[in-house]
């Protein structure tokens, strides 16, 4: 399907959601003749609709807020003064949302992210999340160095980190239900928790706890969610990092009933040097996602990647765009555009003037690729 070729009225998603059925309150049911799809399930049809066609949605982390050369300016974005468009899909993360912070981890004011997937939602695009909460035990940031199983301590009921955690998970979930469209209704959401869980530099990561432990975790975030009428709004996404085998994708599958995506993390590093290894890595890791969610009859997407500072500098068509033609996940994220004076080169995009723009422009114009103007064409 060449979704290049047409051209699409900007809040035509926004429209579409709210046409399906006006969803009232806080379950979120559709109403209406339309059809009866919850918001949740209406998300689901539209990245179904993409992997039918096998479109690949780009998504970036924190892209309208910050890029390598401003901070926090309206109306900008590195994506979309490269390539003249803004990405399918936004991604964002919630971290320090637990300690009722007014800004995030990175900076960005809740505020301000609620007003930018407000407007992501109303130019057709994709809002997804990631949570870095900090250590319910300790009450450091999510990398400090573990040396007990907070998870274990978390999940355990009477303990001062179960009491922590179910407080952070609260807050949390206070905030998403302010998510709102401009009717009142949720907006669709991915929520992709507990992340890169096959390594151990979170505290959630599975080497610093017990595979029950990990699951309950999951399943304590999932409960509480539900219960504060999240639950037909959000789609949620599994995501470790690489692994070897199918078998070990699989360790912490907190169960069919908790997950609609199945995602990998796998980063490209070492540059030029890093081609092989980085493409053998998502055979590996992203082909398990792949072949699991074929069996389950559930879709996959390439949940974060990206080659930090673009040292291969035509990295989007010399590597990306491969793996976009050879796997189609329905959507691929990558990590946000750091400012350069608050963390050097620690973007994943190009900018205007970067050498790499030329190859981003290609990749944008493929048409398996799909960019904000063109997610009409995934109704
Ligand atoms: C990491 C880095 C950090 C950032 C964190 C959460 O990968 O980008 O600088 O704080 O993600 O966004």
């Amino acid at each position: 399907m060449n979704t290049k070729s047409l051209i699409f009225p900007v809040v035509a998603c926004g429209l579409f959601v709210a046409g399906c059925g006006a969803r009232q309150g806080g379950d979120a049911q559709a109403e209406g003749s339309a059809d009866s799809l919850t918001i949740s399930q209406t998300l689901m049809q539209r990245l179904e609709n993409a992997q039918a066609d096998s479109l690949t949605i780009y998504g970036h982390d924190d892209d309208p807020v910050y890029g390598v050369k401003w901070f926090g300016d309206s109306g900008r974005s590195d994506v979309l003064e490269t390539v003249g468009d803004y990405p399918g899909m936004m991604h964002w993360d919630h971290g320090l949302i637990e300690v009722g912070s007014p800004v995030n981890l990175d900076s960005v004011s809740f505020d301000r992210m609620r007003a930018e997937m407000l407007a992501q939602h109303e130019r057709g695009g994709i809002n997804a999340i990631s949570w870095h909460p900090i250590n319910p035990a300790n009450g450091k940031d999510a990398w400090q160095p573990i040396d007990t199983d907070v998870v274990t301590l978390a999940v355990t009921d009477g303990t001062a980190a179960n009491d922590s955690l179910k407080a952070y998970i609260g807050r949390a979930a206070d905030y998403l239900a302010t998510l709102r469209d401009s009717d009142g209704n949720p907006l669709p959401l991915i929520m992709r928790p507990w992340h890169e869980m096959s390594g151990g530099w979170f505290w959630w990561g599975g080497p610093n706890t017990t595979v029950e432990s990990y699951r309950k975790l999951w399943a304590m975030m999932r409960e509480a969610f539900d219960s504060k009428g999240l639950g037909n709004s959000l789609l949620w996404a599994y995501s470790p990092d690489v692994v070897g085998s199918r078998e070990e994708y699989m360790t912490w599958y907190p169960g069919d009933e908790y997950v609609d995506i199945l995602g990998a993390d796998v980063y490209h590093r070492d540059g030029m040097d890093g081609i092989d290894t980085w493409l053998g890595n998502i055979d590996t890791t992203y082909g398990a996602a792949v072949e699991v969610a074929r069996e389950k009859g559930k879709i996959a997407a390439l949940t974060e990647t990206g080659c930090e500072g673009l040292p291969v500098t035509d990295w989007y068509t010399r590597c990306l765009l491969p793996v976009v033609k050879k796997w189609h996940p329905v959507y691929v994220t990558v990590w946000r555009n750091g400012s350069e004076w608050m963390k050097k080169d620690h973007y994943y995009a190009p900018y205007p003037g970067h050498p790499g723009v030329e190859s981003f422009k290609v990749f944008h114009d493929d048409n398996s690729t799909v960019f904000a103007r063109e997610m009409d064409a995934i109704r």
